[in-house]
């Protein structure tokens, strides 16, 4: 304590200016800083952390700076807690099989990307990929709740995601118009069987959704594989980093080349020609693919897309606050590859020469780049996962060193994180509000950091103060494996709302009193309501065989007043907010008395709130 007391009143900057001389914190006082961005008990946190769950399937949402985890909204997972994938209204957006099962129970989210008006995050949506299923997620920001899901076709591995920066074009909808996926995996087009065997011919595609409908517009067949994926501020360029250029089998194969590429999709000339109708189905879909595979697009002038060369299996790929340029990490060669967003432009012209041209900088950083995020002082931050570090690097330095300028200071400072981070993102780094506060490292391995639990560690998430010259270790915060991306929010961007209007709900029980049961043939529905502290029917009989729908809607309207409903021995287990509804369908087989209870702590008399479930003997 006395240690970490001393550091604090060395090592860190007063408050209101930062100073730029602080000598580096060593490891051994990770805690220097940590009381200037100590959230105190009953305050709030600056910034919402929106971040994926990687394979547990889900979406989090942490407190930027506290590390306090808010809340966990399940997307590709079944979470019984609210009843995800359970409910009838979660199983119809997850998607069911004709017997009305769910279609799949398991999701790996990496990439979280918001809406964006004026270049920053309006608040309205966030979307998430799922490599596992090749699926595309939509949350509500209101609600954070997943509303929408659609399983992208003719690809697998659907891995990088981003979102149109431009401002929305329709009026109407008001958010973000358009979303890209890249797909990591390449196979047979269609993958039905055949060409199992001729690697050369399988096929990878990039796709766009419209990010209203959530309808898949189009897809372009690539050269190579994709990873991330990130895009232009005006809407003309997507671009994904592309380690498997070799388009290899094993991984031996997929790093045998020097150079992978960048490929830069040109978004208009993309959609032009699928109006033209210049596109090609895949089986019997009907979704237009376009063909952005090199040797089809050899003039510039007509070009779909533009492979820009980038040492050797580059991952991921970044766009600079300001818009001027995409950074690929290179993950096997120790460099960043700054490739100027004018310049790909100019090149679809017709006014560049070779793609490789469009690099202006491709400083030596460190080993293992993955990811990079930025400030709003024109500094980007590596991470390093094989060095265990993270470097801050000026862009500007990078690009005049290349140009030949020896007295260019490109590296300004690293700082050891703990361990190996893969993903590293900033406070309102990706828009062109990008603050210049904080820098979170996702870090895969914690090793020795938390009390130990058995072979499988949680990951760290450490928070980083970036406002000086000197990066400084905050705070450690554990993470649920795993975390890949997230992005840091400004609280004020997002504008919740705490109770459903019950009008939402079609199907509402709109009676508080409600004892409807209606029979129709073998099935029969149950209209429930809930109020503290007790269910509008206190039994409801039906006999075994029966095909039960229970239809429940919360009349209470107080700011988290939710009941839960769980029935023992039928597998159900899900709640309902202040005035929403949900509702379940199951096969009563088992004959006796079942007792319904509140599962979520509401009252005093919450463990009295039960009703009885009584299943005949057929
Ligand atoms: S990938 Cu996980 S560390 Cu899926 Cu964004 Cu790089
Ligand atoms: Cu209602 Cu607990
Ligand atoms: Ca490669």
């Amino acid at each position: 304590m006395s240690l970490g007391l001393t550091a604090c009143k060395e090592n860190a900057p007063p408050k209101t200016e930062p100073a730029a001389s602080a000598p580096a914190p060593v490891a051994a006082a990770p805690a220097a800083s940590h009381g200037k961005f100590e959230v105190p008990p009953g305050q709030l946190d600056d910034y919402y952390s929106i971040s994926s769950g990687g394979h547990s399937g889900e979406v989090r949402i942490y407190g930027v700076p506290s590390g306090r985890e808010i809340k966990r909204i399940p997307v590709f997972n079944i979470d019984p807690m609210v009843g995800w994938g359970i409910t009838n209204e979660s199983k119809a957006i997850i998607g069911t099989k004709p017997d009305g099962s769910l279609k799949y129970k398991t999701g790996d989210t990496h990439h979280v990307h918001g809406s964006y008006t004026d270049g920053t995050y309006d608040g309205k949506y966030v979307w998430v990929n799922d490599k596992l299923h090749g699926r595309v997620a939509r949350i509500r920001c209101d609600t954070f709740e997943c509303d929408k899901i659609t399983e992208l076709p003719n690809i697998q591995g659907q891995h990088g995601l981003f979102t149109d920066k431009r401002d929305p074009v329709d009026q109407s909808i008001n958010h973000t118009t358009r979303v890209f996926a890249g797909a990591e995996f390449h196979i047979p087009l269609p993958n039905d069987g055949r060409d199992v065997n001729s690697p050369e011919k399988y096929g990878c595609l990039f796709t766009c959704l419209d990010a209203d409908s959530m309808e898949v517009k189009w897809q372009c067949h690539v050269d190579g594989n994709m990873d991330l994926v990130a895009t232009s501020y005006d809407g003309k360029l997507a671009a994904s980093n592309q380690y498997n250029t070799e388009n290899g089998v094993h991984y031996e194969d997929m790093m045998s080349a020097e150079r992978d590429a960048c490929v830069f999709f040109n978004i208009a000339r993309i959609e032009e020609a699928v109006k033209a109708g210049k596109f090609v189905t895949i089986g019997d879909l009907k979704v237009p693919v376009v063909d952005g595979r090199a040797k089809a697009n050899a003039d510039p002038k007509t070009a779909l897309t533009c492979y820009v060369p980038v040492p050797k299996n580059p991952h991921g790929v970044n766009v600079s606050p300001d818009g001027k340029y995409f950074v690929c990490s290179g993950k096997l060669s120790p460099t960043a590859t700054v490739i100027a967003t004018e310049l790909v432009e100019k090149w679809f012209d017709g006014e560049g020469k070779e793609p490789r041209d469009c690099v202006v900088g491709e400083p030596e950083i460190g080993l293992g780049p993955l990811h990079t995020a930025f400030d709003n002082k024109g500094n980007a931050y590596t991470t390093l996962f094989l060095d265990s570090m993270i470097v801050k690097w000026n862009v500007d330095a990078a690009i005049k060193s290349f140009a030949g300028d020896k007295n260019a200071k490109v590296v300004l400072d690293r700082i050891d994180v703990h361990y190996q981070p893969g993903h590293g993102y900033t406070s309102m780094g990706e828009t062109k509000e990008a603050d210049g506060r904080f820098f979170n490292s996702g870090n895969k391995f914690s090793k020795d950091r938390f009390l130990p639990v058995g072979p499988l560690h949680c990951e760290t998430e450490q928070l980083i103060d970036i406002t000086s010259d000197k990066m400084v270790l905050i705070s450690d915060h554990t993470a649920y494996p795993e975390p890949h991306d997230a992005i840091i929010v400004a609280r004020n961007k997002i504008k919740t709302r705490q109770i459903y209007d019950m009008d939402e709900f079609p199907h509402a029980v709109k009676d508080p009193k409600s004892q409807t049961i209606t029979r129709n043939g073998k099935k029969v529905t149950i209209q429930l309501a809930s109020q503290a502290p007790a269910y509008s029917m206190r039994e409801f009989t039906v006999k075994q065989g029966d095909e039960v729908t229970i239809i429940l809607t919360n009349h209470d309207k107080v700011e988290d007043l939710t009941h839960g409903f769980g029935i023992p021995k039928y597998d159900i287990c899900f709640i309902v907010n202040p005035q929403q509804t949900a509702s379940v369908t199951f096969k009563a087989d088992k004959p006796g008395v079942f007792w319904c209870y509140c599962t979520h702590f509401c009252h005093a008399l919450h463990l009295e709130m039960r009703s009885r479930l009584i299943v005949e003997k057929a």
